[in-house]
Formats: C-alpha cells, sequence, structure tokens
C-alpha cells in the first residue's frame, strides 16, 4: 500500500462523516482567479505554500502561525496562496484556509486530497479560490466529474498531474490550469526533469502551467520557467526560509 492510497482511505473516512456531520462556513468574499493573474504578469509566479508537515519530510514547521506566514509571504510577492488543509498527514486545518481568507487579497488553492463533490463545497464555503485535483488520485470519470463540478460553483482547479498519461488525461478534461507535481506521491523521489519532459506536449497559450515540489534555488525556478511553466509552487524551502522575501523575488 503505497502513501496515496493510505491517504485516500483516511479521506474516505472524512468524507462519510462529512456528510453526517456538515461542516463549518465562512463569510463569502469575491473570487479571486489564479489563472487572470498569472497569465497576465510577466514576472515569475509563485504559489507560496502553508506546509506544517508532509508525510515526506515529517514535521517542517509546526508552530507556524498561518495567518503571519501568510502576511509574510503576501507583502514579499507570492502571487497567490496554498494551504494545505488535511489534518492526518500534513498537520492543516479548514481554519487555517478560512483565517487566511481573511487577511489576504491573493488567490487561495485549497491543498487536499479530493475525492468528493462536499469537499469542493467545503473549500468554497472557507473561501478557497482554487482546488487541487490530483490524477494519480482518482479514476478519469471521476476526476472529469470533480472538475466539473468545481468550475459549476465558479471554483478553479488546478489538476495535477505527474506523467505523460495523466497529462493527456488533463488535456482531454480540458483543463486550463496543470500543475506538473516533480515529486512522485508514491516514492517521494523528487526530478525537476520531470517538468521539462512534459512541458514539451502542453500548448502553453491556452493553459497556465505551474511546476510543484522539490525548489531550492533561483537555478531551480529558472530551469522549469525556460521549459514553460508559469509559475512555480514552493513548500518547504518558503516554510524554512529566514529571508521569505529575498526567496521569492530572486
Ligand atoms: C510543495 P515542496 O517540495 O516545495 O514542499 O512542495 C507542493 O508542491 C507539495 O506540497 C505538493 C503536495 C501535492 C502536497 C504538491 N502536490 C499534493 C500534498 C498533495
Amino acid at each position: 500500500m503505497t502513501i496515496l492510497d493510505k491517504i485516500l482511505a483516511e479521506k474516505e473516512k472524512e468524507v462519510e462523516k462529512l456528510k453526517k456531520d456538515g461542516f463549518e462556513q465562512g463569510s463569502t468574499f469575491p473570487k479571486r482567479s489564479l489563472y487572470d493573474s498569472f497569465t497576465k504578469s510577466d514576472r515569475l509566479n509563485v504559489i507560496a505554500e502553508i506546509k506544517r508537515a508532509s508525510p515526506s519530510k515529517g514535521d517542517i514547521h509546526i508552530t507556524v502561525d498561518p495567518v503571519e506566514q501568510a502576511k509574510i509571504y503576501e507583502n514579499a510577492g507570492a502571487g497567490a496562496i496554498s494551504i494545505l488543509t488535511d489534518t492526518p498527514f500534513f498537520k492543516g486545518t479548514m481554519e487555517d484556509l478560512r483565517r487566511v481568507r481573511e487577511v489576504v487579497d491573493v488567490p487561495i488553492l485549497c491543498k487536499d486530497f479530493i475525492i468528493d463533490p462536499i469537499q469542493i463545497d467545503r473549500a468554497k464555503a472557507n473561501g478557497a479560490d482554487v482546488i487541487l485535483l490530483i490524477a494519480a488520485a482518482l479514476p478519469t470519470d471521476r476526476l472529469d466529474a470533480l472538475y466539473h463540478y468545481a468550475t459549476s460553483k465558479n471554483l478553479e482547479v488546478l489538476l495535477e498531474v505527474h506523467d505523460q498519461e495523466e497529462l493527456d488525461i488533463a488535456k482531454k478534461i480540458g483543463a486550463n490550469i496543470i500543475g506538473i507535481n516533480n515529486r512522485n506521491l508514491k516514492t517521494f523521489e523528487v526530478d525537476l526533469g520531470i517538468t521539462e519532459k512534459l512541458a514539451k506536449t502542453v500548448s502553453l497559450e491556452n493553459t497556465l502551467l505551474i511546476s510543484e515540489s522539490g525548489f531550492k534555488n533561483e537555478q531551480d525556478a529558472a530551469r522549469v520557467i525556460a521549459a514553460g511553466a508559469k509559475g512555480i509552487l514552493v513548500g518547504e524551502t518558503l516554510m524554512k526560509s529566514t529571508s521569505i522575501a529575498q526567496a521569492i523575488s530572486a
């Protein structure tokens, strides 16, 4: 059983509970578009992630105040903020997202393992602008249904892929924001070459391409930008950085 299988089994239970107990509702906010803001900008677009812990790295920054961290990210020039809302494996919460929504203006990505529409309703109710859907986690028909459910609710979707087959599925679904994850969610292996390889087969005029995971410095960013990525998603390096402004603007 891979870690992804374990996480998905846990999500089944979470969804059951959500259906039984319902979910919290935050204030309503105007929607921000990740697609529009990233495609219009010429600078390096960073999605800065709030990530307390992960299955591959253990505790990263467990005492972080997500509200303070989000403000630091936004002031440093992050174009969007990603918030891990999974609790058992990443030690995040939906409350983190709801609180951050109150204090920043940039688009917010709800980072979780979505397998059911109720999780999409909950993300929206708490102020998410974008949700993550992971091709490796879902059969194509389900991925397609969840994608269209989210867009029908006026949310954007970052559709995450890791190989050519998943990328072809994302294109068939019509995803306009594609995230190439450099980390294999089953083995945790990280390779920026994955973005370089897969980006070649994406038509970049009508797709916003984001490269995710494993960025340590500006050379890493330069590699994927040269390959066609319009933005990068960075977690661990920013969570551990003492000079986030420098890291984001580099
Ligand atoms: C950030 P990193 O290596 O900078 O901490 O990675 C982000 O890409 C990563 O957290 C991530 C992720 C995911 C987490 C990418 N896809 C799916 C959970 C689920």
